[in-house]
């Protein structure tokens, strides 16, 4: 199955199609590297998208695409926000892909703060690759990345709010991996915020069982905390990447691409899918997107 999935393996990226689905437009947490309220709607850009779907408008997209876009074998819900804050249309949307083609292998992303809840759900519904971006271990450092953390019902901010996040992305990765998922974990190298401990994480992630990391570059996003940071160097993102290869398979062609995007990971061919006007974006998992969603958390 992964053979077939462009992101888990190099060599499929050429030849196998994936497309995004826009049904998960709110987030429950904020990431300093997103801006929710950010309006680029006819930029190709990281976490852009032009629309957001019910279930039964994507599934019907699903089918159009089907028609049109060959070697497409992997259906993704990557927001715009977070999958797992938009459960139930994540789930209807899966159930009814499902019923339409039992073949498709279906791809979650998300931040990974409600995977105690729905893990077990996910498992039974039978979806075996899920992204969770997992920028550190420890609270501290993730109350620099995160501002706050709307966790059932309440805002915890700073390292308190990371505590949860951080503590519930683990349990979560470590149940899905037991649970025969292949969980790739993504992790946003921000320099002087995150960088030194990636290799960490990277350590983590394998003892809990994750199958593959794509360390990714930070994209500053106009209007977010870190629009003013340098945008990672690619040079160091590699030695990074050399480096972490040690411990554990690094996934090093993620083209970050939309919360709709369609087709080879080389070639998006979302707009020629396009069916609703415009509206909000973001992106894989939390994973340095740009979003602009008013209604966020
Ligand atoms: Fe989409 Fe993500 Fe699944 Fe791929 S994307 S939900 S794992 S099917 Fe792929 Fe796009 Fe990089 Fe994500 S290139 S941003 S890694
Ligand atoms: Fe939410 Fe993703 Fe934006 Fe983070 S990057 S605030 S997880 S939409």
């Amino acid at each position: 199955m992964t053979g077939r999935h462009p992101c888990y393996s190099y060599e499929a990226h050429h030849k196998y199609a994936r497309m995004h689905l826009p049904v998960a437009p709110r987030c429950n947490i904020g990431c300093n590297y997103c801006n929710r309220k950010f309006d680029c709607v006819s930029e190709s850009r990281p976490g852009v998208t032009s629309e957001v779907l019910t279930p039964e408008a994507a599934r019907n997209k699903f089918l159009l695409v089907r028609e049109k876009v060959a070697n497409l074998s992997v259906v993704g819900i990557a927001g715009p926000g977070d999958a797992l804050a938009n459960w139930g249309s994540t789930r209807r949307t899966i159930e009814l892909i499902k019923e339409a083609d039992p073949e498709v292998i279906f791809c979650l992303s998300s931040n990974g703060l409600m995977l105690p809840d729905y893990a077990r759900e996910i498992v039974e519904l039978g979806v075996k690759h899920v992204t969770v971006t997992v920028n550190c271990l420890d609270s501290v450092t993730g109350s620099l990345i995160y501002r706050h953390v709307n966790y059932r019902g309440k805002v915890h901010r700073g390292a308190a709010g990371a505590e949860i996040l951080l503590h519930n992305q683990q349990k979560g990765i470590e149940y899905l991996s037991r649970n025969g998922v292949l969980v790739k974990v993504n992790i946003v190298m921000v320099k002087g915020v995150n960088d030194d401990r990636i290799p960490e994480v990277v350590r983590r992630v394998k003892e809990l069982g994750a199958f593959i990391t794509n360390i990714m570059p930070l994209v500053p996003a106009p209007g977010s905390v870190f629009q003013d940071y340098a945008p990672t160097d690619a040079a160091e993102l590699d030695r990074m990447r050399d480096l972490c290869g040690q411990d554990m398979q690094q996934m090093r062609h993620c083209k970050q691409c939309r919360a709709d995007a369609i087709g080879l990971l080389n070639e998006d061919r979302s707009r020629e899918f396009d069916t609703a006007p415009a509206e909000p974006n973001a992106g894989c998992g939390g994973s340095n997107r740009t979003s602009k969603i008013a209604a966020a958390s």
